[in-house]
């Protein structure tokens, strides 16, 4: 069985094959159909010398590249090839050795067509889309949440303050930052049990159900399903999970317990720019997302096209439309065509440089208000205070949701025109 035995164009993909879309780079003195056979046998079942002796079912269990595309190529995986519901052991065949190969000089997973019969492994998300109504009960979005900046530095006193502060500024949820988790100045344990506290006060106060999304992200599974714990104890309905550096070991943990226990993930994409930033190699933030929604996190951040962090506009809207549609169709060279059947569509989390000044423009980019607006630095550098900041951005949601510009809306509400006098719509870099 030789590298060459991995390239097939004559191949027509089984229904149940598991279809990868890759950009393949050959390096000096590698043809493409060269390399794009050396990824089909790495990530199944080959090596580089021509193989002899080996059982009749390895055969069965080869990878096909069937087409070609000047550097696209789509390579069918047979689903015997994986055990069934391991996301880990999917990605190391079709994420593993692959991307260290000498015969690529780049490579980039772009997005794979997960057949129904790969699907029913999985559960998919607690609530999705529906924690809005479930969690929230209103009838369309966009859930707001805010991180305490700076992201962290705050005693647990501190921050649960803060949290009162805005939910009763009109936010739902006071938000982790990805890199708080149980410091010496602002343990788990305490910031749960005060936030918990304030929440009944602002809920009392406000009338609105109010969350939290906690960052359970720790040291060990042990430890992290302690703190899952911990916050369903304190009656909080979601947590949060920094799903890349946590690992999917850990998120197919937690969205087993999240379930068990009905509660929602916030999941943060931390660290994920690694490999998803460079157009040439590497994996798409548009794989990442659609294994979330697989595994079951409830809300995924998926970039803002204008806030501080890369986001591309065509990217952000084909991830937008693959993780809360029940089927989206093939874009050339971006994304596969994908059917979710019973897999729960998620939320959309736009966050990273927002401030009440550009959420109209947020929201017209994303086609809908039905996502989670987090906002830190927006509402923390407010010149009015913590309090006001939420204001402002509950302000600019209520003008565009009433088709009012926020101009005219500022004149009747002095927070955002406070807001829109520091920032305006300027695109924070
Ligand atoms: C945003 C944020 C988020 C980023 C994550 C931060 O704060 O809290 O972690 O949005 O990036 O730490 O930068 P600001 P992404 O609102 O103050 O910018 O959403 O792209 O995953
Ligand atoms: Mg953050």
């Amino acid at each position: 069985m030789k590298y060459e035995d991995f390239l097939d164009l004559k191949y027509e993909p089984y229904e149940n094959d598991l279809v990868v879309l890759f950009r393949v780079e050959p390096n000096k003195g590698i043809t493409i159909k060269e390399a794009a056979a050396r990824v089909a046998s790495e990530s199944s079942c080959g090596t580089w010398s021509d193989l002899k002796f080996f059982p009749k079912r390895v055969e069965k269990l080869k990878a096909r590249v069937f087409e070609i595309k000047g550097n696209l190529v789509k390579i069918a995986y047979p689903l015997e090839l994986f055990e069934p519901s391991s996301i880990p052991n999917l990605l190391s065949g079709i994420a593993g050795n692959i991307f260290g190969m000498k015969a690529v000089k780049n490579l980039r997973l772009i997005d794979a067509t997960f057949p129904k019969k790969f699907l029913r492994y999985y559960k998919g998300a607690y609530c999705g889309v529906e924690a809005i109504s479930k969690i929230f009960r209103r009838k369309e979005g966009p859930i707001l949440a805010s991180v305490p900046k700076p992201k962290v530095g705050f005693s647990h006193k501190e921050h649960a303050k803060i949290g009162y502060m805005l939910w009763r500024g009109g936010l739902d949820v006071i938000k982790d930052d990805e890199n708080l988790a149980s410091q010496k100045f602002n343990k788990f344990e305490k910031r749960v049990k005060l936030l918990a506290k304030y929440r009944d006060l602002a809920e009392k106060e406000t009338g609105k159900p109010k969350d939290a999304f906690i960052n359970v992200t720790a040291s060990t599974l042990k430890e992290m399903i302690k703190r899952i714990e911990l916050i369903r104890d304190y009656g909080f309905r979601y947590f949060m999970l920094d799903v890349v550096v946590s690992g999917f070991t850990a998120v197919q943990t937690a969205t087993e317990i999240a379930k068990e226990y009905k509660m929602a993930i916030h999941g943060h994409r931390a660290m994920h720019a690694i490999f998803t930033r460079n157009e040439k190699h590497g994996m798409s933030m548009l794989f990442l997302a659609k294994l979330m929604r697989i595994l079951g996190v409830d809300q995924i951040h998926i970039g803002t096209v204008i806030g501080k962090l890369e986001s591309r506009e065509n990217e952000v809207l084909a991830i937008k439309e693959a993780i809360s549609e029940k089927e989206v169709k093939e874009i050339f060279g971006l994304r596969l065509y994908q059917n979710w059947y019973h897999i729960k569509p998620i939320l959309p989390v736009a966050s990273g440089g927002l401030h009440p000044g550009i959420l109209p423009e947020l929201f017209e980019i994303y086609k809908t208000t039905n996502i989670v607006v987090q906002v830190g630095g927006g509402i923390f550098g407010h010149p009015m205070g913590i309090e006001a900041g939420a204001r402002a951005v509950v302000q600019a949601v209520e003008a565009y949701k009433n088709r009012i510009p926020l101009e005219d809306y500022a004149k009747t509400h002095k927070e955002l025109k406070i807001a829109l006098e520091l920032w305006k719509n300027m695109k924070p870099v």
